[in-house]
């Protein structure tokens, strides 16, 4: 019992805007320097140059999977454009995974795109699909020894961010409402729920990536959804069941016929007739603002393996927003003894990736701290938590309830 497959991926998540630094020619960069409220993403943690101290970091405290991303705006900063530089950078850094004995996972796209795609209408654009699947083309030829590829982060939230900028578009004076798509700040406006048209073209664009891939590789391609794990207050399963198909099973419902589905999630929200009650401040709160529920990955797993039917699922992200890196540890051996559990009932799980490596840039804020190494951000100096030795012999034993904490 509590034991993970073996073969189990064990390892920790980042993505290229939130960590590479001078992401110059994307949409975000814009966003960052025109949003009132909104902290620029500037150098990040500069792991552009840093790739391979953060692999080492990871590969010496015994972890053996790293997602990573490619930046789109890099690989194609203006349209039909692509930079056999910067696809020589990414396949460096997959060079560098397997080296160190690291399986890396891939995603395509994670949130942002270039200002040029951006500026020519986004995702609603109706070249959209024609111009992720020639990214996804030029990208492919970098990606023939990698196993897991995902075609992009969290569709869902970014529906939802799409659905959000429309209504910036519309209203300006909504800018103040929202500075950052993730961090529930004080007011507390309720986020918009994703526009299910976005949703379709997202769904279509991940079935063409997602051809084109297996088309040129042997990697194993899904996405990864973002999983809120809706819980009903009596009498609200119906609304909770809405919900849960505008936020979450459009997207599940996408990756059928994918290799895998990555799960990602981090608190719970409750449902009641009228909709997702906000979450009141309290002290025990996240530093994003959602309350402390190292349960929801065991909710989202068993969620998502009713709605896709049995893919075969890797925990993509999961983890918290918190300057103490004790409770960091107590939510994430709270939170795999719940994925032990859904394993032990049979659900296909084949990685654990901890979100994130590195404290990085939350969507417009520095405050809050995911990482397993604190970054300092003036010399870019790398610093181990405990948590990440911690993580490193959880791996190692493989099973959380082996490891004392
Ligand atoms: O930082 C984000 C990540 O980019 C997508 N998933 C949630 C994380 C924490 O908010």
């Amino acid at each position: 019992m509590n034991n993970f497959p073996h073969g189990f991926l064990w390892g920790a998540s980042t993505a290229p805007h939130q960590i590479e630094g001078n992401n110059i020619n994307s949409d975000w960069w814009v966003q960052e320097q025109t949003v009132p409220g909104m902290e620029p993403s500037g150098d990040a943690t500069d792991s552009y140059h840093r790739f391979r101290e953060d692999m080492e970091l990871l590969a010496g405290a015994g972890l053996n999977a790293y997602r990573f991303g490619i930046e789109w705006a890099r690989i194609e900063p203006l349209p039909g454009q692509f930079s056999r530089a910067e696809l020589a950078h990414y396949r460096r850094m997959i060079g560098t995974a397997l080296e160190l004995g690291i399986t890396p996972v891939v995603t395509l796209n994670h949130f942002t795109t270039p200002r040029w795609f951006a500026e020519e209408g986004g995702w609603l654009s109706d070249r959209a699909v024609e111009r992720f699947s020639a990214y996804v083309a030029e990208s492919s030829s970098i990606l023939e020894d990698v196993e897991w590829v995902a075609t992009m982060n969290e569709p869902n939230m970014l529906a939802m961010m799409t659905t959000m900028r429309r209504m910036m578009t519309a209203a300006p004076t909504a800018q103040q409402d929202w500075q950052s798509p993730t961090v529930d700040q004080d007011p507390r406006p309720q986020l918009p729920p994703p526009d299910p048209e976005i949703g379709a073209r997202l769904v279509e664009a991940h079935h063409a990536a997602r051809e084109i891939v297996r088309h040129r590789t042997d990697a194993k391609v899904g996405w990864t959804v973002a999983n809120r794990a809706f819980v009903a207050r009596p009498g609200a399963e119906e609304k909770k069941r809405e919900l849960e198909y505008i936020w979450e099973d459009l997207y599940l419902e996408g990756s059928a016929g994918d290799d895998f589905v990555g799960v990602q999630s981090y608190s719970s929200q409750w449902v009641s007739e009228t909709g997702i009650e906000p979450h009141p401040q309290q002290p025990d709160n996240t530093l994003v603002g959602t309350a402390y529920r190292p349960d929801a990955i065991g909710i989202a797993l068993r969620h998502t393996a009713e709605v896709t039917g049995g893919i075969p699922i890797l925990i993509t992200e999961n983890g918290i927003a918190t300057a103490d890196d004790a409770r960091r540890i107590a939510y994430t051996g709270e939170a795999l003894r719940h994925i032990a559990e859904a394993v032990d009932d049979g659900i296909d799980v084949r990685g654990y990736l901890h979100w994130s490596l590195l404290d990085n840039y939350e969507w417009g804020h520095w405050e809050p701290t995911f990482g397993l190494v604190s970054v300092d951000r003036t010399t870019f100096v790398r610093t181990p938590k405990p948590s990440l030795a911690w993580l490193g012999s959880v791996a190692r034993a493989g099973a959380p309830t082996a490891v004392a904490h």
